[in-house]
């Protein structure tokens, strides 16, 4: 009851700030979009930019790996005054008020907020609401919300929504399924036959790859002795009897026999559990595929986790634009140059996830497990590495995981991730992370959810913080056991 009374609250204002922003619209106004660069960043970017272009506005859209203080300043001073914060701008609400105080300011955002702002700001957040932003809606489900009062034929965009929630592991329901308002957006874009429901395996790449391509480069779950390995990979296929190529053509996941498929996820699932992984995530191998029914069948789009896939490495590589233009409807260029870019992407993540299992690379603490990449690992990459290591059991699940590399501006970037098991046991890395970087020297900003959190800190001062983490989460195990 409660929650259904937050619900129609949080439907209330995403109206408010359509209309808020079509007004803007109407103004002649050029509005500056601003986003994450991940995978939910630039749906939720992608579903604002097309509202406003099928509204007609005059719109610009920056993509930051993070809303740091500094940049909310230059912002300022080298844009106009209407902005649109999409998958950031509720944890950064301070530094936002004191600097934008005469700014039209739109916030689209999922993340724990510090309050609601100034109260002339639009500031549109499920947490405001008592809805749990964490694993009920994304910043592309806000954003969609949004478009959707901002013009009911922007019910399309629902699809996109549903690629920025999977890319945010928001599929915590039965067999990896969309829940809360996730699971009503999935019900507009079966209305509007955007988007197709079933159950099935879930790997990368099943409706675009070869078999053994797929098994090769499956990260999420990481196969042991499989991953990696396209050897094995064909004679495990072989093994099984199964084809790899019907006629001259490879075979894909999609096209397999319910039969082959119930014995290569069985095979799968033994091997995964042999090594140690939980059985819950060895079966995650199955579970709720989204389909995009209005793309083309071989195409990454037509899988909304493959489509959030592509636009994560677009983001992490440097290529954002070219997600954003997907976003919008390119489907000639841009499309053909992304799946290059994720080719990319993938082999880089496979580099770092066999360095970081080098003997001494991961050091620990009392209570956390840590490692620096310096320059070797790139800073955007450092979260999705992190969180690959943590679910796939890569590393060890006993203390959260704290990555480090350099960034700009002699920053060091800092992703921490732990399990559901730790949050159980009284782990909140976002408070833990603030807690931190309070009692360090030089800049550090940081904040996030319960099972992730990030933060950039100055250069030099890694291992205070590392030290002041390690007390934070030793306080919340405590105050749990008393
Ligand atoms: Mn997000």
């Amino acid at each position: 009851m409660v929650q259904e009374q937050g619900y129609k609250e949080f439907v209330d204002k995403t109206s408010e700030s359509a209309s808020r922003l079509l007004n803007e619209v109407r103004g002649n106004a050029k509005i500056h979009v601003v986003s994450h660069l991940d995978a939910d960043g630039l749906s939720a970017a992608g579903i604002i930019c097309s509202a406003l272009r099928r509204s007609g506005a005059r719109f610009h859209l920056r993509v930051l790996r993070q809303l740091r203080r500094k940049r909310v300043q230059e912002l300022v001073q080298e844009w106009g005054d209407v902005f649109v914060f999409v998958d950031l701008g509720s944890g950064q609400i301070a530094d936002i008020s004191e600097f934008m105080a005469n700014s039209k300011v739109f916030i689209f955002d999922h993340h724990p907020s510090t309050g609601s702002g100034s109260p002339s700001f639009t500031h549109v957040n499920p947490h405001l609401y008592n809805i749990d932003g964490t694993n009920q809606i994304s910043a592309a489900g806000v954003a969609y919300f949004a478009a959707r009062a901002m013009d009911p034929s922007n019910i399309d965009l629902s699809a996109l929504a549903i690629v920025g929630a999977v890319g945010d592991q928001q599929d915590k329901g039965e067999q990896r399924s969309l829940i809360g308002l996730n699971a009503e957006i999935v019900r507009d874009a079966k209305k509007a036959s955007v988007v197709e429901v079933s159950k099935d395996i879930r790997l990368f790449g099943r409706e675009t790859r070869p078999i053994h391509i797929t098994l090769e480069y499956t990260t999420e779950p990481y196969i042991p002795g499989i991953t990696g390995n396209g050897d094995a990979c064909a004679k495990l296929l072989l093994n099984l009897g199964i084809p790899l190529k019907e006629g001259e053509n490879w075979r894909t996941i999609s096209s397999l026999t319910q039969d082959e498929k119930t014995r290569l996820v069985t095979e799968l699932v033994r091997r995964m559990m042999s090594k140690g992984i939980d059985p819950k995530d060895a079966e995650s191998l199955i579970g709720t595929v989204y389909t995009l029914a209005k793309e083309d069948k071989g195409t990454p789009l037509r899988d909304a986790r493959e489509y959030s896939s592509l636009l994560n490495a677009c983001g992490r590589m440097g290529f954002p634009g070219m997600g954003i233009a997907v976003c919008m409807g390119d489907r000639y260029e841009n499309l053909r140059e992304t799946q290059d870019v994720l080719s990319q992407y993938r082999r880089k993540l496979a580099e770092y996830l066999e360095l970081i299992q080098k003997p001494n690379f991961v050091k620990e603490t009392e209570h956390l497990q840590y490692f620096n990449g310096e320059n070797t690992i790139d800073d955007r990459m450092i979260g999705p590495v992190t969180s690959i290591a943590v679910s796939s059991r890569l590393l060890k699940s006993d203390r959260p995981v704290v990555a480090l590399a350099n960034s700009e501006d002699n920053l060091t970037k800092v992703s921490i991730r732990a399990t559901d098991q730790l949050v159980k046991k009284g782990i909140d890395l976002g408070k833990a992370i603030q807690e931190a970087i309070q009692q360090i020297e030089g800049e550090a900003e940081g904040g996030g959810h319960d099972i992730a959190a990030g933060a950039f800190i100055a250069k030099g001062s890694e291992e205070m913080f590392l030290l002041r983490l390690d007390d934070s989460i030793e306080r919340q195990l405590d105050n749990k056991q008393h």
